[in-house]
Protein backbone atom coordinates (compact mmCIF):
# COMPACT_ATOMS: atom_id res chain seq x y z
CA UNK A 1 0.00 0.00 0.00
CA UNK A 2 1.36 3.56 -0.69
CA UNK A 3 1.08 6.22 1.05
CA UNK A 4 -1.17 8.28 -1.81
CA UNK A 5 -4.01 5.01 -1.76
CA UNK A 6 -6.28 7.24 0.20
CA UNK A 7 -9.68 6.13 -0.29
CA UNK A 8 -11.59 9.27 0.53
CA UNK A 9 -11.72 13.11 0.81
CA UNK A 10 -13.27 16.15 2.39
CA UNK A 11 -13.31 18.97 0.56
CA UNK A 12 -15.54 22.43 1.41
CA UNK A 13 -17.44 24.09 -1.73
CA UNK A 14 -16.74 27.52 -2.13
CA UNK A 15 -18.91 30.72 -1.20
CA UNK A 16 -19.25 33.65 -2.54
CA UNK A 17 -16.81 35.80 -0.21
CA UNK A 18 -13.96 33.33 -1.88
CA UNK A 19 -12.85 36.14 -4.04
CA UNK A 20 -12.16 37.96 -1.04
CA UNK A 21 -9.84 34.80 0.07
CA UNK A 22 -6.31 36.33 1.15
CA UNK A 23 -3.14 36.36 -1.16
CA UNK A 24 -0.01 37.75 -1.03
CA UNK A 25 0.57 41.25 -2.45
CA UNK A 26 -2.83 43.00 -4.20
CA UNK A 27 -3.75 40.85 -6.74
CA UNK A 28 -6.98 41.35 -8.19
CA UNK A 29 -10.01 39.28 -6.71
CA UNK A 30 -11.02 36.21 -9.36
CA UNK A 31 -14.30 35.42 -10.66
CA UNK A 32 -16.87 33.88 -8.51
CA UNK A 33 -17.67 31.26 -11.86
CA UNK A 34 -14.42 31.16 -12.39
CA UNK A 35 -13.27 29.61 -9.22
CA UNK A 36 -16.64 27.86 -8.35
CA UNK A 37 -15.90 25.62 -11.73
CA UNK A 38 -12.14 25.24 -10.88
CA UNK A 39 -13.21 23.74 -8.07
CA UNK A 40 -15.62 21.47 -9.40
CA UNK A 41 -13.41 20.18 -11.87
CA UNK A 42 -11.06 19.67 -9.34
CA UNK A 43 -13.68 17.94 -6.87
CA UNK A 44 -14.72 15.84 -10.19
CA UNK A 45 -10.83 14.81 -10.34
CA UNK A 46 -10.99 13.38 -7.19
CA UNK A 47 -13.57 11.22 -7.23
CA UNK A 48 -12.21 10.01 -11.09
CA UNK A 49 -8.95 9.01 -9.22
CA UNK A 50 -11.27 6.56 -6.85
CA UNK A 51 -11.83 8.72 -3.58
CA UNK A 52 -15.51 8.91 -2.33
CA UNK A 53 -15.36 12.81 -1.38
CA UNK A 54 -17.71 14.59 0.84
CA UNK A 55 -18.52 17.95 0.05
CA UNK A 56 -19.19 20.03 2.83
CA UNK A 57 -21.59 23.64 2.97
CA UNK A 58 -19.93 27.00 2.20
CA UNK A 59 -18.80 29.12 5.54
CA UNK A 60 -19.32 32.76 3.97
CA UNK A 61 -17.75 33.96 6.95
CA UNK A 62 -14.27 32.43 6.15
CA UNK A 63 -13.60 33.61 2.49
CA UNK A 64 -10.43 31.33 3.02
CA UNK A 65 -12.59 27.70 4.08
CA UNK A 66 -12.28 25.73 1.06
CA UNK A 67 -8.82 25.60 1.98
CA UNK A 68 -9.71 22.88 4.10
CA UNK A 69 -6.07 20.87 4.86
CA UNK A 70 -4.45 24.01 6.88
CA UNK A 71 -7.00 24.00 9.71
CA UNK A 72 -6.42 20.07 9.65
CA UNK A 73 -4.86 17.09 8.99
CA UNK A 74 -5.91 13.71 8.57
CA UNK A 75 -3.97 10.19 8.71
CA UNK A 76 -5.81 6.95 8.23
CA UNK A 77 -5.42 6.17 12.61
CA UNK A 78 -6.74 9.54 13.44
CA UNK A 79 -7.45 13.64 12.60
CA UNK A 80 -5.84 16.76 13.86
CA UNK A 81 -7.21 20.09 14.30
CA UNK A 82 -4.71 23.07 14.05
CA UNK A 83 -4.05 26.85 14.70
CA UNK A 84 -3.58 28.37 11.32
CA UNK A 85 -1.79 31.50 11.27
CA UNK A 86 -3.58 33.88 9.68
CA UNK A 87 -5.74 35.59 12.26
CA UNK A 88 -8.98 35.43 9.87
CA UNK A 89 -7.91 31.75 9.50
CA UNK A 90 -7.57 30.95 13.26
CA UNK A 91 -11.47 29.67 14.26
CA UNK A 92 -11.85 27.73 11.07
CA UNK A 93 -11.08 24.45 12.47
CA UNK A 94 -14.34 24.69 14.52
CA UNK A 95 -16.12 24.01 11.73
CA UNK A 96 -14.05 20.78 11.12
CA UNK A 97 -14.85 19.41 14.58
CA UNK A 98 -17.75 17.55 14.27
CA UNK A 99 -17.50 16.00 10.51
CA UNK A 100 -13.78 14.96 11.71
CA UNK A 101 -15.01 13.68 14.89
CA UNK A 102 -17.61 11.77 13.11
CA UNK A 103 -15.00 10.41 10.76
CA UNK A 104 -11.93 9.28 12.94
CA UNK A 105 -12.08 7.23 15.83
CA UNK A 106 -9.26 9.93 17.23
CA UNK A 107 -9.10 13.84 17.36
CA UNK A 108 -6.22 15.69 18.54
CA UNK A 109 -5.92 19.23 18.47
CA UNK A 110 -3.44 21.66 18.80
CA UNK A 111 -3.72 24.22 21.67
CA UNK A 112 -0.86 26.36 21.41
CA UNK A 113 1.36 28.07 18.40
CA UNK A 114 0.14 28.32 15.18
CA UNK A 115 0.48 25.72 12.00
CA UNK A 116 -1.34 25.11 8.58
CA UNK A 117 -1.70 21.64 7.50
CA UNK A 118 0.07 23.63 3.82
CA UNK A 119 3.82 23.47 5.94
CA UNK A 120 3.36 19.60 6.38
CA UNK A 121 4.51 17.41 3.74
CA UNK A 122 4.57 13.57 4.20
CA UNK A 123 6.38 11.25 2.92
CA UNK A 124 6.83 7.15 3.86
CA UNK A 125 9.12 7.41 6.46
CA UNK A 126 9.39 11.26 8.02
CA UNK A 127 6.97 14.78 7.44
CA UNK A 128 8.06 17.70 7.12
CA UNK A 129 6.73 20.53 9.33
CA UNK A 130 7.93 23.63 7.32
CA UNK A 131 8.01 27.10 9.34
CA UNK A 132 6.72 29.62 7.24
CA UNK A 133 4.30 32.81 8.26
CA UNK A 134 1.89 31.03 9.01
CA UNK A 135 3.80 27.95 11.12
CA UNK A 136 5.86 29.09 13.81
CA UNK A 137 8.52 27.23 16.24
CA UNK A 138 6.00 26.57 19.17
CA UNK A 139 3.53 25.27 16.51
CA UNK A 140 5.82 23.93 14.57
CA UNK A 141 7.03 22.50 18.10
CA UNK A 142 3.40 21.43 19.23
CA UNK A 143 2.47 19.75 15.82
CA UNK A 144 5.68 17.47 15.80
CA UNK A 145 4.09 15.84 19.03
CA UNK A 146 0.83 15.53 18.21
CA UNK A 147 1.91 13.74 15.09
CA UNK A 148 4.38 11.48 17.12
CA UNK A 149 0.68 10.78 19.17
CA UNK A 150 -0.42 8.80 15.77
CA UNK A 151 2.86 7.29 14.85
CA UNK A 152 4.27 9.97 12.54
CA UNK A 153 7.94 11.16 13.06
CA UNK A 154 7.72 15.00 12.11
CA UNK A 155 11.13 16.94 11.55
CA UNK A 156 10.87 20.72 11.23
CA UNK A 157 12.17 22.54 8.13
CA UNK A 158 13.29 26.07 6.75
CA UNK A 159 10.76 27.31 3.83
CA UNK A 160 12.03 29.68 1.67
CA UNK A 161 10.59 33.38 2.40
CA UNK A 162 8.71 34.50 -0.38
CA UNK A 163 6.67 31.54 -0.21
CA UNK A 164 3.27 30.80 1.71
CA UNK A 165 3.60 27.25 3.16
CA UNK A 166 6.33 24.66 2.88
CA UNK A 167 3.68 22.98 -0.29
CA UNK A 168 3.74 25.59 -2.02
CA UNK A 169 7.35 25.15 -3.41
CA UNK A 170 7.49 21.39 -2.76
CA UNK A 171 5.19 18.29 -3.06
CA UNK A 172 5.13 14.60 -3.33
CA UNK A 173 5.55 12.80 -6.88
CA UNK A 174 5.92 9.40 -5.17
CA UNK A 175 7.28 7.61 -2.47
CA UNK A 176 10.70 8.56 -3.63
CA UNK A 177 10.23 11.58 -5.38
CA UNK A 178 9.57 14.99 -4.36
CA UNK A 179 9.00 17.98 -6.67
CA UNK A 180 10.76 20.79 -5.42
CA UNK A 181 10.99 24.54 -6.50
CA UNK A 182 15.29 25.45 -7.24
CA UNK A 183 15.84 27.08 -3.93
CA UNK A 184 14.23 23.77 -1.90
CA UNK A 185 15.85 21.57 -4.10
CA UNK A 186 19.41 23.51 -3.58
CA UNK A 187 18.69 23.32 0.67
CA UNK A 188 19.28 19.73 0.71
CA UNK A 189 15.88 18.88 3.12
CA UNK A 190 15.14 16.33 0.50
CA UNK A 191 18.05 14.79 0.62
CA UNK A 192 16.76 11.22 1.43
CA UNK A 193 14.60 11.42 -1.61
CA UNK A 194 14.95 12.07 -5.69
CA UNK A 195 14.09 15.49 -6.19
CA UNK A 196 12.71 16.95 -9.61
CA UNK A 197 13.41 20.47 -9.93
CA UNK A 198 10.68 22.69 -11.22
CA UNK A 199 11.11 24.17 -14.90
CA UNK A 200 12.15 28.00 -14.32
CA UNK A 201 8.75 29.45 -15.28
CA UNK A 202 6.36 27.18 -13.79
CA UNK A 203 7.34 28.05 -9.78
CA UNK A 204 3.60 28.38 -9.88
CA UNK A 205 3.02 24.84 -10.27
CA UNK A 206 5.45 23.51 -7.76
CA UNK A 207 1.85 22.53 -5.95
CA UNK A 208 0.84 18.95 -7.60
CA UNK A 209 -1.41 16.66 -5.55
CA UNK A 210 -1.05 12.68 -6.17
CA UNK A 211 -3.73 11.01 -5.55
CA UNK A 212 -3.36 6.84 -6.38
CA UNK A 213 -2.42 6.55 -9.67
CA UNK A 214 -3.77 10.45 -10.78
CA UNK A 215 -1.05 13.35 -10.31
CA UNK A 216 -3.13 16.42 -10.43
CA UNK A 217 -1.29 19.71 -11.99
CA UNK A 218 -2.17 23.06 -13.05
CA UNK A 219 -2.64 23.03 -16.65
CA UNK A 220 -0.67 26.69 -17.28
CA UNK A 221 2.32 24.43 -16.80
CA UNK A 222 3.64 22.65 -19.93
CA UNK A 223 7.44 22.33 -18.77
CA UNK A 224 6.05 21.00 -15.41
CA UNK A 225 3.20 18.43 -16.95
CA UNK A 226 5.72 16.86 -19.63
CA UNK A 227 8.43 16.67 -16.28
CA UNK A 228 6.12 15.03 -14.74
CA UNK A 229 5.34 12.31 -17.32
CA UNK A 230 6.47 9.16 -16.81
CA UNK A 231 6.33 8.53 -13.05
CA UNK A 232 4.04 5.73 -12.72
CA UNK A 233 1.20 8.19 -12.63
CA UNK A 234 -1.69 9.38 -14.98
CA UNK A 235 -0.81 13.39 -15.17
CA UNK A 236 -4.37 15.09 -15.25
CA UNK A 237 -3.99 18.77 -16.00
CA UNK A 238 -6.91 20.81 -14.11
CA UNK A 239 -7.31 24.25 -14.87
CA UNK A 240 -6.63 27.09 -11.47
CA UNK A 241 -6.11 29.72 -12.75
CA UNK A 242 -8.76 31.78 -10.88
CA UNK A 243 -8.26 29.86 -7.95
CA UNK A 244 -4.60 30.74 -7.88
CA UNK A 245 -5.37 34.19 -7.97
CA UNK A 246 -6.06 33.82 -4.15
CA UNK A 247 -3.02 31.46 -3.16
CA UNK A 248 -4.50 28.01 -4.08
CA UNK A 249 -2.84 24.65 -4.14
CA UNK A 250 -4.04 21.41 -4.92
CA UNK A 251 -3.01 19.78 -1.92
CA UNK A 252 -5.04 22.31 0.71
CA UNK A 253 -8.17 22.04 -0.83
CA UNK A 254 -9.13 18.83 0.14
CA UNK A 255 -8.45 16.36 3.43
CA UNK A 256 -7.44 12.78 2.06
CA UNK A 257 -7.07 9.43 3.73
CA UNK A 258 -6.88 5.53 3.70
CA UNK A 259 -9.70 4.41 5.76
CA UNK A 260 -9.49 1.40 7.28
C1 LIG B 1 -4.48 31.70 2.40
O1 LIG B 1 -3.70 32.64 2.17
O2 LIG B 1 -4.54 31.17 3.52
C2 LIG B 1 -5.35 31.19 1.28
N1 LIG B 1 -5.78 32.27 0.45
C3 LIG B 1 -4.63 30.17 0.46
C4 LIG B 1 -4.26 28.96 1.25
C5 LIG B 1 -3.64 27.93 0.40
N2 LIG B 1 -3.27 26.84 1.20
C6 LIG B 1 -2.14 26.16 1.02
O3 LIG B 1 -1.29 26.49 0.23
N3 LIG B 1 -1.95 25.14 1.85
Amino acid sequence: MRIFDFTDAIVRRPGASVVKGLRAGDGQDPSLDGVLAEHAGYVAALRAAGLAVQELDPLEQFPDAIFVEDPALVFGNGAILLRPGAPSREAEGEYLREVLAERFPLLLEQRDGHADGGDVLVMPDRAYIGLSARTDAQGAAVLQGLMAQLGIKAVVAATPPEVLHLKTASSLVDEETVLATAPLAASGIYANYRVLEVPAGDEGGANVLRVRDHLLVGAGYPRLIDLLDGYGAKVVALPNAEIAKIDAGFTCMSLRWRAA
